[in-house]
This record gives C-alpha cells, structure tokens and sequence, in this order.
C-alpha cells in the first residue's frame, strides 16, 4: 500500500522547500527550534553523565527530537502528552525541571524523581512497551465524556506496534471516536530487531485501515511536517471526528540505549547515511533559508539551552539519594500496610549487607540489548 510521506523542510539544494503550513508564524518557528535545542542538548547532556557514572542508564533520543517537538508544538496546554522511555524529557517543553528527569534516571524515587503528571498534563516516563496507549485513550475518552475539548497524545515505537495493548487502544479509540493522536515513531529498529521482522505491514500507517481510522505517514526527521500531520489530527479529534495513527518515519541513530552496541546487529554504514537528515541540522537550514534564524540567534538559544541543563544537572547532584522506603512510599493513599514495612526492612537488610561487602571493579559486560 503506497501511501505519501509528508515533507515540509527541504535539502537546501534539488529537494525544494514546501511552504510553511497555515498556523505556524515566525514566532512559532524560532520557538520550536528553541525546544528541539533544548532537546538535543538535553539528551547529549544525558549521554555523558551515563558514561561519566552519574546517572545509571539512558535511552538516547538523538535525531528523534524532532517528533517530539513537532508534535507537542502542535498541542494545546490542555491537552494530554504520554511519553514512552524515548521521550523521557518531553517535559521539560511543558516545566518539568530536567533536574527530575536526570534524576528519574538516576534511579532517584519519590518527588525527586518523578513529577505529578497533573500538573503538565504529562503523563509518567512509560517503560513497559506500549501500555500507556490504553492509558491516552481513557484519558481523551473521559474528557469527551465531560464535554472538554481535551485531546491525548502517545508517542510509541514500531516495535510497539506488536503489543496487545496498541491493537486494544486503536480499537477502542475508534469505536468510541477518543480525540486521541497515536503518534508512532517508526525508527526501524525495536532493540535489534529490525522492522521486516516486527510487522509484515509496508507501512506502520496502513494498520490504521484495521480500525477505520486515517493513517498518515511523515518525515520523522522533519519537525514541521511532524507539527502539520499532528494539528490536522488533532484538528479532526476536536472536531469529534476520532483518532488518527502518524508514522513518523525516521530511523534510530543512536544506539537504543547506553548499554547498547548497534555494531554487533546491523551496519552502521545505513546508519551514517541516516545522519544528515537529522533534524536540529535541517531545521536550522530551513530557518536560515526563511530569514528567521542568523547565527547570532542561533548561538544565543544554543547558550541559553546549555546553561539551563547545566544548572539542572548541579541541581540534580545537589540531591540527597532517597532511602529505600520511597518504593514503597505513595502507593496507598493511607500511608504504608504492614506487609510493605516487610518488603521495606528485607531491602535495608540487603543494604547493610551490601555495605560491609567490599565493592569490586565493576566487571565488563558483554551482554547485549541494552534493556531499559
Ligand atoms: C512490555 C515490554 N516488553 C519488552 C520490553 C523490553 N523492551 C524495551 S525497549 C524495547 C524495544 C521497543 O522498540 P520500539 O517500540 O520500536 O521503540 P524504540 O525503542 O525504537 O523507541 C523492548 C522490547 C519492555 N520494556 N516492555
Ligand atoms: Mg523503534
């Protein structure tokens, strides 16, 4: 099933520009660059504290910040986001400090590393694969219920596409017409499986026929066409008109995680070829084209974007490591049942043992995948 890819930002050379869609002005143009600065600073950031042993694992965004930006741009403040792990810092866009981000992967608990998904109508870093899609659905279905004009949006991988819970939530979208947005980041690879042997679908868009719903497939590396794809969605959700499936097609630059190596399961020769289609580097192309970003304006939102990372990271190190007690802690309203004080003294146990054990060079690692 041939279906168009919708391209907005061109190569500055044989692949013209599109024109810039109705509802995106200068203003909104810079401020987007803005957030896929901060993004990609962000997760480069993210990358050396993980190398540096300062924070525990990382699942690496890298290339990808443009489906996050594009879409979220395209939302309104009332409408609710749901990240997987790969878009761990989409809530830094709507005030999450990124010094709980940094410290979520920090393995740090409680309020140090967790925010109220309430107060950014942004949903809890999702690690298990695919469940916070039934979760967007329930969401944007209550609020229709309600009669508010709320919206949902979930970003997912292809690899996601093979759960239960994205066939129960596309389905339940559809029958019940939930103003919700399922944005699939198709990225080609789910850990080191590639896509031939994850679906025998063409396209991840074309699955949206399945459930009578419109799929639409974009340039995952185009932060404009992500933003166009998803206003029309949400446009046509608001409008009671249902759910749509976006496949932002792109490909997964970095490796899945810190603790993977891509080498050992594909060729990073197709990798480097994916590089330049990035789009924080095509973004500024596009700009500079439009006369709306020169290189001072560049330098100033790449400084601004830096300091705040760097005094976040300072924030998050200025932290005191949590006690074992916040995994349990917040679980009941009423306060903790005596069988978590059980579970709690057996882990303090472990920690006093684990303290007058002497602590080994941490042996190399040879498995792989990288499991976040
Ligand atoms: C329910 C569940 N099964 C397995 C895993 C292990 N796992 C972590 S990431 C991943 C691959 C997901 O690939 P994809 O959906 O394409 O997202 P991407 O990592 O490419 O963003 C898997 C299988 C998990 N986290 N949750
Ligand atoms: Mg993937």
């Amino acid at each position: 099933m041939a279906m168009e890819i919708i391209r907005i930002i061109g190569n500055g050379s044989e692949v013209p520009d599109a024109p810039v869609p109705e509802g995106l002005g200068g203003k909104d143009l810079l401020e987007l660059y803005r957030w896929l600065i901060l993004l990609r600073t962000f997760d480069e950031r993210a990358v050396a504290l993980q190398r540096q042993g300062r924070i525990g694992t990382y699942a690496i965004y890298w290339g990808e910040e443009g489906t996050q930006a594009g879409a979220l741009y395209a939302c309104e403040e009332t409408d609710w986001v749901f990240p997987s792990y790969r878009q761990n810092s989409i809530g830094i866009l709507r005030g999450v400090n990124p010094a709980t981000i940094y410290a979520w992967w920090r393995g740090y608990g409680g309020k140090l590393g967790f925010y109220n998904p309430r107060d950014h109508r942004t949903g809890p870093i999702c690690v298990p694969i695919a469940t916070h899609l039934p979760h967007a659905v329930g969401v944007a279905w209550a609020a229709k219920q309600r009669g508010d004009s709320v919206a949902s949006l979930a970003w997912f991988g292809d690899g996601a596409t093979s759960e239960g819970d994205f066939h129960e939530a596309l389905n339940f979208a559809s029958v019940w017409k939930a103003p919700t947005v399922f944005f699939c980041v198709n990225n080609q690879w789910a850990i080191s499986t590639p896509y031939h042997k994850q679906t025998a679908s063409q396209t991840i868009a074309e699955k949206a026929s399945g459930y009578n719903m419109p799929g639409v497939r974009v340039d995952g590396f185009d932060p404009v066409a992500c933003w166009k794809a998803t206003r029309d969605a949400l446009d046509r959700a608001r409008a009671g008109e249902g759910p749509t499936l976006i496949e932002a097609y792109c490909y997964r630059i970095a490796p899945h995680g810190t603790a993977d190596d891509p080498r050992l399961y594909r060729d990073e020769s197709v990798t480097e070829r994916w590089r330049p289609l990035e789009p924080v580097n095509r973004m500024t192309g596009f700009l500079q084209r439009l006369g709306i970003l020169d290189e001072d304006k560049e330098a100033a939102i790449r400084a601004e974007a830096k300091e705040l990372i760097a005094a976040s990271v300072k924030e998050m190190e200025s932290y005191t490591q949590p006690g074992q007690e916040v995994l349990f802690d917040g679980v009941y309203a009423s306060g903790r049942p005596w069988t978590f004080d059980e579970g709690l003294e057996e882990l303090r146990s472990v920690e006093r043992a684990a303290e007058v054990r002497p602590v080994g060079p941490v042996p190399a690692s040879s498995e792989q995948g990288g499991d976040v």
